[in-house]
């Protein structure tokens, strides 16, 4: 609890593109969620370095993100929006968890898997501990809840596991989060290949459609969508490519996937792809402004930066402190 209220924990990678999957299957619930709880939103910079990136990429990507964030409506004010890589807490408290987490348990992670066949030459012991880093970031400011798409699920259920281990060893010191995947969107198809999640390091950019796409590049990839040759719009397991465009629709408008399958009822694929766009472009055009102003306000957005991360710093080292001296750490001398 901070303040009397439950904390929420969340975060993405700054790698790639950011696709309308990061933001209809958890940014969007990040922001109807802000509200009732005290939230801290993350850009997981050291996360990002398990995959080689370029440094100076890498920062700008980073920024970018936080922009987005803001864009998406999240009020720095309130919400504590920051880097991984300014608070120490989260390496600090990742290597005392490792200590608590077996190999076979990281072994499990079908991230790792999926991750370590499509990087074969850079497998580090950072891309296996990716798993306990993210439970360090959630216990650091022990959140109640962890709004994320369903790709995340395993992660979560790894921290429970960690926190209850440690838990029953030293008594009651982390939270044990919940994760929150909403109903429509946690799971955003390609638009080339409906049987993989959309995603930003995809190579395919037409399965794609990215948050800063213009109007007509999101029209153009929503009209190639792959679908099917039934000739009817059903939501349906049969019908992948059709039920991936009414579930994108669906969490653009706020409608059920069931109410979307009626609205189209008899209409051809044309139509369906066309709604859908419009539907995209409603949210990302207004979103894209507010990044552009973003940009071109450096003091506002260093000062965020800046307050935030001392606020992280704060709630963070709270946290550690008590872990610390649990696991039998002589207390710290004060050093200036
Ligand atoms: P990468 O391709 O680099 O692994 P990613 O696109 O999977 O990245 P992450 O940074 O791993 O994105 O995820 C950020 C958040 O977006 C997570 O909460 C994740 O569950 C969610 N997310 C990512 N892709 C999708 C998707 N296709 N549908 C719904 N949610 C998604
Ligand atoms: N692994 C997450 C990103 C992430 C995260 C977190 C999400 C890192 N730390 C803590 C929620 C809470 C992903 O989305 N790929």
């Amino acid at each position: 609890m901070i303040n009397g209220n439950k904390v929420l924990f969340s975060g993405m990678q700054a790698t790639g593109s950011l696709t309308i999957g990061n933001y209809l299957g958890a940014m969007k619930n990040w922001v109807a969620l802000a509200d009732e709880f005290e939230c801290f939103y993350c850009v997981v910079d050291m996360h990002s370095i398990t995959i080689r990136q370029d440094p100076a990429e890498l920062r700008r990507r980073a920024r970018k993100l936080l922009q987005i964030y803001i864009a998406a409506g999240l009020d720095p004010e309130k919400s504590c929006l920051y880097y991984q890589s300014h608070v120490s807490g989260h390496a600090e408290l990742a290597w005392i968890l490792n200590c608590f987490t077996y190999m076979g348990e990281l072994n499990r992670m079908t991230q790792f898997k999926d991750k370590s066949a499509k990087h074969a030459d850079n497998i580090n012991a950072g891309l296996f501990d990716y798993p306990v880093l993210m439970a360090a970031d959630i216990l650091l400011f022990q959140a109640d809840v962890v709004p994320v798409g369903v790709d995340q699920k395993q992660h979560l259920e790894l921290t429970r596991t960690i926190a209850e281990r440690f838990n029953n060893l030293y008594g009651d010191v982390f939270t044990v989060p919940e994760p929150y995947i909403g109903k429509v969107g946690a799971k955003i198809m390609s638009l080339q290949d409906p049987a993989r999640k959309m995603s930003k390091s995809d190579e395919n950019p037409n399965g794609s459609i990215y948050l800063l796409d213009d109007p007509d590049t999101v029209a153009r990839k929503c009209r190639r969508a792959v679908t099917d040759s039934e000739g009817m719009i059903r939501y349906c397991a049969e019908q992948p490519g059709v039920s991936n465009l009414l579930d994108i629709y669906s969490a653009c408008t706020g409608k059920t996937p069931q109410e979307a399958e009626k609205e189209f009822d008899g209409q051809g694929y044309g139509v369906l792809k066309d709604a859908v766009a419009e539907s995209l472009n409603a949210i990302l055009q207004p979103l894209q402004k507010r990044v552009a102003e973003l940009e071109a306000d450096k003091a506002y957005v260093d000062r965020i930066i800046r307050d935030n991360a001392e606020k992280a710093q704060y709630y963070s080292t709270k946290t550690l402190r008590k872990v610390q001296k649990k696991v039998g750490f002589p207390e710290r001398p004060r050093i200036k």
